[in-house]
């Protein structure tokens, strides 16, 4: 059998519990095949030189993790910079805020470049390998320039936007080309998907050759929308977990009298928080019988800190939250508890559980494992309700679910209206029918449909 490399901007140790799903999922493959995890270490060197960075290796089981330092100038241009103030809002249809700054593009393709040139030593003939994500698109064109001639797949986690959105990137061209050197690109959706298609034939006169094949610049790729989910299974024995369960106790106690809206991400502008508080406003004012009762509790993990548009963002969410306390909130009933804090992985399972109604509402979203990990820590006897966004790509799988535009704040209103008020029998089926849909199509199946339509793909 093949080894497994996977290649992530950030490698996390499978044995830890911590990791998370994608961790462990990953993990799993990479111990049962035997393989290799490489990645950024994490470590930023102030007075490093641009392009060089230290390799560390350490094995964990049977996993081998190769890790790379960053120096100060590259982490910037490549990881704060290209990656995440030109490739993220680009992908999430955010022009407005990217930051087409050509330093950053030179580090972007030196960061590249060294992981390739680090990795090539380390691979062997056999390997399948298999790169994730945005900040890494050209790796497999820096390792065929070295020589490699492994089977090599890509898998893109964010949404891939439009034609025209794609070519306001100065470089998409070369972008584009760098993806003809993958045997498998994968995209979350369908939607994705056509986006590719019509992307690559309208800018490269790529040649449609049937299947998602695609040539052209001399290659040919395959293309297509594996949706991913998560580890139900284990993400229902954290839901019954001591933590979980003393999450939900402590939570069902405090908030007895209360209807629980919930909200769990990372604080970015593509979740879309200040118009998800926007609707719980409009539905406290359109629908009165919600005071002294529904009450928002919004998790905003930390994210990026160090970029300008996060801590606008955390500004206006703040001060929103705020207006609506001073606004509608009594001496006894706080109507929204904003959190901007992590809350423990082994915790979370609880708060979901003891919610009537998650709100999952971004303004864009590659699949978005909120709303599918909600779904899992559910009682089947008395389920909450999803109100979940129809520009996340889980709303493709996750029909049951009360879909919502959340550009629409008064539409939002009404469904959250109707999600508090909805009788158990229909929560029930509703459930039921989400419940399957992310077990059936989980973590492992996600990874085994790509391993294996890479492992099939035609090459040339
Ligand atoms: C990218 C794409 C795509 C959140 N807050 C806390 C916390 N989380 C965990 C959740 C979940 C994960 O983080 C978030 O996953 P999402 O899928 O919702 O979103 P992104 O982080 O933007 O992920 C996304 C995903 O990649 C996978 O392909 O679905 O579209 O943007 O697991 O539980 N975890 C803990 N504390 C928190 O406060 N422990």
């Amino acid at each position: 059998m093949s080894r497994l490399v996977v290649v992530s901007n950030r490698v996390a140790d499978p044995r830890k519990a911590a990791a998370g799903g994608l961790a462990v999922a990953l993990g799993d493959a990479l111990n049962t095949m035997g393989g290799l995890w490489f990645g950024w270490s994490g470590v930023v060197i102030a007075d490093g030189t641009p392009g060089d960075g230290a390799l560390h290796q350490q094995k964990a089981g049977n996993v081998t993790l190769a890790t790379v330092d960053l120096c100060a100038e590259d982490h910037a241009g490549y990881y704060l910079g290209y990656s995440n103030g030109v490739l993220w809002p680009v992908c999430h249809y955010r022009l407005d805020l990217a930051r087409f700054d050509a330093g950053y593009f030179g580090a972007y393709q030196r960061v590249n470049r060294l992981f390739a040139r680090h990795l090539l030593p380390l691979l062997r003939s056999d390997d399948i390998i298999w790169i994730h994500d945005y900040h890494l698109i050209p790796l497999a064109d820096e390792l065929r320039a070295l020589g490699a001639k492994q089977r090599i797949g890509f898998f893109l986690h964010v949404p891939l936007p439009p034609q025209q959105v794609l070519a306001a990137i100065p470089q998409h061209e070369w972008l584009m080309r760098a993806l003809f050197a993958y045997d498998l690109v994968g995209l979350q959706s369908q939607a994705d998907l056509q986006n590719f298609s019509h992307y690559v034939q309208a800018e490269a006169g790529a040649e449609a050759l049937g299947d998602h094949y695609y040539r052209a610049f001399d290659r040919t790729v395959q293309a297509g929308a594996f949706p991913i989910g998560i580890d139900v299974d284990e993400f229902a024995a954290l839901t019954h977990a001591k933590d979980a369960r003393d999450m939900y106790e402590r939570m069902k106690g405090e908030y007895s009298r209360r209807q629980l809206l919930l909200g769990v991400e990372r604080l970015d502008y593509s979740k879309g928080l200040p118009q998800r508080v926007r609707a719980f406003k409009a539905l406290l004012k359109k629908y009165p019988d919600n005071l002294r009762s529904a009450t928002l509790i919004q998790i905003a993990a930390p994210s990026r800190e160090a970029m300008d548009t996060y801590t606008g963002l955390l500004q206006e969410l703040e001060s929103l939250c705020g207006a609506i306390n001073g606004d509608f909130g009594e001496l006894d009933w706080m109507p929204v508890r904003y959190m901007h804090r992590n809350v423990a992985r082994k915790r979370l399972p609880g708060l979901y559980r003891v919610a009537r109604v998650a709100l999952v509402t971004p303004l864009r979203d590659g699949m978005n494992l909120v709303a599918k990990e909600f779904i899992a820590a559910q009682d089947p006897a008395d389920p909450g309700v999803l109100v979940l966004s129809r520009f996340a790509g889980a709303a493709e799988q996750l029909e049951q679910a009360l879909l919502v535009n959340p550009y629409d704040t008064d539409g939002m209103a009404d469904t959250i209206q109707r999600a508090l008020q909805m009788p158990l029998q229909e929560r029930q089926s509703r459930y039921q029918a989400l419940l399957n849909n992310i077990r059936a199509q989980d973590v492992h199946w996600w990874r085994k449909r790509f391993l294996a339509a890479l492992a099939a793909a035609t090459r040339g």
